[in-house]
């Protein structure tokens, strides 16, 4: 555990403001589960079945097999599967959800959604060789088709979305090896069914699967949910924003919308611009409405609207505790319980959404996207409603705020280099630019939270690196300033000459975890223009705070696609040497792609630059 909670000074001051208003947080808790159980940290506890809970002792002195016979490599790649299926279950669920919500609305039934970017629903079309030249609805049809057959074909072909987005390079990798996804849902099944009590004992063989189920999530359900949530709401291009807890402004009613998806939160925010809700709001005193963001819904409309965002993951108590908001709607994934016992100190009411993601002490207003605006209203009215009930006194909003542009999808990065990759790929050629790297991912309170999100991404650019990002780091590079041009002046002197020229930050907001799919594109995009592979690039990863399975899945697939990746907390697997060498060195043989583990910020730089040199030199001497 770290001793100094944060970098962040907003958060210092709320955690402060929490503690003397009598709140628990996160760190408290964390700190009454110490010391946390050793055997679930090694990854060496299974109880899939009722024979057990069995626990192999680390130590050799104790069993060294489950009741069932299961050693210490099963248990632990058998846990290693689960947390990726579960990643990928819920990405995948996302993305089965924005994909539904399309077909009703191509379908006529859904009157608050619209096709806002059909460029983007035709070049989809056209990579998954739908014929463009049609009406829009047939197209969007047979897109929508597609898509949800991906999540429930019966055949052994790859994906459509994958093999019609993966270069040819991984496509034949994936097919050599038989990781290639077939079906979401089935390789989630398929890595439940393995994981089951006396099924896949190899752990090779499961990790081969829990590649394939990863590989479903990055080609598959996060793929699918970007790229209709562009069609629907449109592709981001650069708008200013602005983040931190200090975006909430007291003489007006507050509404967080919290959570990861955006067919929700984009009716809020425009619910919240309805002149007759403003008015309402007037009505009880306010001056006016805020919608602020937090996490990956939070990303989702600032890439989009520049709606400003109050705050990553761990930041969601402490936004209660200003006692300035009105409303904390969630959707799903990321939500702490908790947040119903914060709110219950305050006068927050926590509003909770979705069917599947209800917290026992919330009120439930359960969204329809057939009835999307009416429920939205509600929502809102309900947030000004509340704003009267605000005790006065226990009212403190950090004053910490900082602007910064985002919403650099891949169309809009190519837009602002002039319509094509190539001056990226000459700046890398050159050497102004050394190379790229995708910096993702969670905070977690084991680690000073976003400490390694922004001295990480600070290296790198020092080194010429230009770094993209989603997910909670971009929330931290946000409020550290390097989503700002001026940025730039933290920057190598090739780096920040390429950035004032284009006028862009050094760091490039890619939009929430789902949006990873937006790397994998661009280096898919990048790899294919200079005719080598992803793993050739000199390209590396890192997800330097990461908590949740979703992280796991979504490192798999970056590693399963050639990219060098290093995990800045541990993953629960050394307790097998054998699954420990197969990700950390082995699958470097077979992807080119491994990860790392490393929580010093510092060192993860140090491994990242010394990646990116070596395929540098690599590329540079291939190419001649
Ligand atoms: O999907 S980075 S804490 S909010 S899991 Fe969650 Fe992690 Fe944040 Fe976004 Ni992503
Ligand atoms: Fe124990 Fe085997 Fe059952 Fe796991 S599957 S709980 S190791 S008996």
């Amino acid at each position: 555990m770290s001793e100094k909670k944060s970098y962040d000074k907003a958060t210092e001051e709320g955690i402060k403001k929490a503690h003397s208003d009598g709140v628990e947080t996160i760190w408290d808790r964390l700190e009454a589960q110490q010391p946390q159980c050793g055997f679930g940290q090694l990854g060496l506890c299974c109880r899939n079945c009722n024979m057990g809970p069995c626990r192999i002792d680390p130590f050799g002195e104790g069993p060294s097999k489950g009741v069932c016979g299961a050693t210490a490599g099963t248990i632990v790649s058998r846990n290693l599967v689960r947390m990726i299926a579960a990643g990928a279950a819920a990405h995948g669920d996302h993305g089965r959800e924005v994909a539904l919500v399309f077909k009703e609305m191509v379908e006529g039934e859904l009157p608050g959604y619209e096709i806002k970017d059909q460029a983007k629903l035709k070049a989809i079309a056209s990579k998954l060789g739908i014929d463009i030249h049609r009406e829009i609805k047939e197209i969007a049809e047979d897109v929508a088709r597609i898509a949800l057959l991906d999540f429930g074909k019966q055949d052994e072909k790859m994906l459509a979305f994958a093999n019609a987005y993966a270069p040819e390079s991984l496509k034949e990798l994936w097919k050599n090896i038989n990781v290639a996804p077939r079906n979401i849902d089935r390789e989630i099944t398929e890595s439940m069914h393995r994981t089951n009590m006396g099924v896949d004992a190899d752990p090779i063989s499961l990790s081969l699967q829990g590649i394939r189920t990863a590989l479903g999530d990055g080609w598959g359900g996060s793929l699918i949910g970007s790229e209709f949530s562009d069609v629907m709401f449109g592709t981001p291009y650069p708008v200013e924003s602005t983040a931190n807890l200090g975006v909430l402004e007291e003489d007006k009613v507050n509404v967080i919308v919290h959570g990861h998806v955006p067919i929700l939160s984009e009716k809020i925010v425009e619910a919240a611009e309805d002149e007759d809700m403003i008015e309402l709001a007037k009505s009880k005193g306010a001056a006016g409405i805020v919608v602020a963001g937090m996490c990956c819904t939070g990303n989702e409309i600032t890439m989009r609207h520049g709606i400003p965002t109050a705050g990553n993951f761990l930041q969601q108590e402490l936004a209660i505790t200003t006692g300035a908001v009105d409303a904390m709607v969630v959707d799903y994934q990321c939500i702490m319980p908790s947040l119903v016992d914060v709110a219950d100190c305050y006068h927050t009411k926590v509003i909770t959404t979705s069917e599947k993601a209800k917290i026992p002490g919330a009120e439930h207003i359960e969204f329809y996207p057939q009835q999307a605006d009416e429920i939205a209203r509600k929502i809102i009215k309900r947030a000004i409603e509340n704003y009267p009930a605000r005790a006065k006194d226990k009212i403190k909003i950090p004053s910490e705020k900082m602007d910064g542009i985002v919403g650099f999808s891949v169309e809009s990065i190519v837009e602002a280099l002039g319509g094509s990759l190539n001056p990226l790929l000459d700046a890398i050629k050159e050497g102004t630019i050394k190379g790229i790297a995708g910096i993702v991912g969670c905070n977690n309170p084991k680690l000073e939270h976003d400490k390694g999100h922004i001295e990480v991404a600070k290296e790198l650019i020092a080194n010429d690196i230009l770094v993209v990002g989603t997910g909670c780091w971009s929330i931290a590079a946000m409020k550290a300033g390097l989503f700002k041009v001026e940025g730039a002046k933290l920057a190598g002197d090739g780096l920040k000459a390429v950035c004032e020229q284009l006028g862009i930050p050094p760091c490039l907001h890619m939009g929430s975890c789902v949006d990873n799919t937006r790397i994998l594109v661009a280096i898919s995009a990048i790899a294919e223009a200079l005719g080598v592979k992803t793993s050739d690039l000199p390209v590396a990863g890192a997800a330097p705070e990461w908590m949740s399975e979703k992280a796991v899945s979504i490192g798999t697939y970056f590693i399963a696609s050639g990219v060098f990746t290093v995990l800045g907390t541990t993953p629960p697997i050394l307790g097998s040497s054998e699954v420990v060498k197969l990700l950390t060195e082995d699958v470097e043989e077979v992807t080119g792609g491994k990860f790392a583990v490393e929580s010093n910020p510092h060192k993860i730089a140090g491994l990242m630059l010394r990646h990116i040199e070596s395929k540098r030199a690599q590329l540079l001497g291939k190419r001649g």
